[in-house]
């Protein structure tokens, strides 16, 4: 069938907005129409030519939100007329890594997902006869897409799809970041670094799990009411403390009979390496937490003294927040639909297919939050 969809035709360059050609679904594949999706942070990075994964043409877009359409031999858990979310870490609840219950790092189709086909090695979209990849097992920059039934989870369809769609990502990688991952107390102290569509769900984050402290960071002072917003407490913009950042930090975090500062828990939320190691420096000496949430280029590397683990702090990092996806987004869903967390005031700006390349501008100048593709 013919589709419309953003094509990356190469690094660097601007989406192209075409029709394309898409197979139905084969054995254990679903075909999904693609009702709505978000402009994430890692599509941009893809799109650059950083990502040592990135493969081109490819459909990129992995935060959508869609309803099964048809369904392939041997699918199950899944029937047309479903309200869908498309996973890029799927939940196949057999691999060994799902049966470890330590990781929501699903190993069933990593490898092909990563070469940017399905998991028969194929590719269900073409141009003009000739091979277009998926991208990170979802593309939701086409109308209609093909996934594994694994890679799928069923969510209530009483959500609207142009909101849920940023739990495909944004939402339950910053809410699952402190929850799952740095499993964050009440009471607790914590530093956001980086305050877009990924910083401020860890803020809402912090706010659901009863954190006292919410320190945001961001060189873009925009941000600051944002923040606020959302639930953090205090902010510092990078650019006005100088080289002095970490100090300053651990400063406005001092609290106790020893007054030994520096936060129970830090987020890097920027993917710059340089802010991962501030984050790290700047948790608490014995038991401070830092969580890599940012995605870093081909070739970048993160660096500290070894006094900084030695003394106490670890570093972890966390992919779609820890979320084991066919079992937790159909929960996260239902968050949002009874009020306890927020997604509508996140998403800044609609638009149709056609003004996609919109969406990543708005992203770049920082006026955005989330953009969001209605089709
Ligand atoms: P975004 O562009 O919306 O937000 C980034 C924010 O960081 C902006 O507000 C920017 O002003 C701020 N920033 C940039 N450099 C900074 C610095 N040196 N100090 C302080 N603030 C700085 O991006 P996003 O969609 O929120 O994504 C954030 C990062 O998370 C990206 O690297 C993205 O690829 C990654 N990500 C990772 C996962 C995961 O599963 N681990 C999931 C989604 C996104
Ligand atoms: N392809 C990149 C890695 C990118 C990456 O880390 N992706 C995150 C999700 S970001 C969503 O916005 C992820 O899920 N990682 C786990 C995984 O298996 O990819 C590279 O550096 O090669
Ligand atoms: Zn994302």
């Amino acid at each position: 069938m013919d589709v419309r969809a953003a094509i990356a035709v190469a690094a660097g360059k601007p989406l192209e907005v075409t029709t394309v050609q898409l197979e139905g679904p084969r054995a254990f594949e679903v075909l999904v129409e693609i009702k709505a999706t978000g402009i994430c942070h890692t599509d941009d990075f893809t799109l650059s030519g950083a990502d040592p994964e990135g493969i081109f043409p490819a459909i990129l877009g992995h935060e959508g939100a869609g309803v099964v359409v048809e369904v392939g031999k041997g699918v199950t858990s899944l029937k047309p007329g479903d309200h869908v979310i498309p996973l890029y870490t799927p939940e196949c609840r057999e691999c060994p890594s799902c049966l470890s219950r330590k990781t929501n790092l699903c190993t069933a189709i990593r490898s092909t997902q990563g070469q940017g086909v399905m998991p028969d090695g194929t590719s269900r979209f073409k141009i003009n006869g000739e091979k277009v990849h998926h991208y990170m097992g979802c593309s939701t920059f086409a109308n209609y897409t093909v996934l594994p039934e694994i890679a799928l989870a069923k969510v209530n369809p009483a959500a609207a799809f142009d909101k849920i769609c940023y739990i495909g990502c944004g939402v339950t990688t910053g809410i699952g970041a402190v929850i799952n991952t740095a499993k964050v107390e009440m009471g607790a102290t914590a530093i956001v670094f980086g305050l877009g569509g990924i910083g401020l769900n860890v803020i809402q984050g912090l706010r659901l799990a009863g954190a006292d402290m919410i320190i945001g960071v961001d060189l873009n002072i925009d941000k600051k009411p944002w923040g606020e917003r959302f639930g953090m407490t205090h902010f510092v913009n990078p650019l006005e403390v100088g080289e002095d950042l970490v100090p300053y930090l651990v400063n406005l975090t001092k609290r106790g009979a020893d007054q030994i500062g520096g936060a129970d828990y830090t987020f890097d939320c920027t993917g710059n390496t340089k802010v991962m190691r501030q984050a790290l420096e700047a948790s608490h000496r014995g038991w401070g937490k830092s969580v890599v949430i940012g995605v870093a280029g081909a070739g970048q590397e993160i660096s500290t003294r070894p006094f900084q683990l030695v003394t106490g702090r670890t570093w972890m990092g966390t992919a779609f927040g820890g979320a084991r996806g066919r079992t937790d987004v159909p929960k996260i869903v239902d968050w949002y639909l009874d009020g306890k967390i927020e997604i509508d005031p996140m998403i800044t700006h609609v638009m149709p297919l056609e003004d996609i390349n919109k969406g990543f501008e708005l992203m770049h100048s920082g006026e955005s939050i989330r953009s969001v593709v209605v089709y």
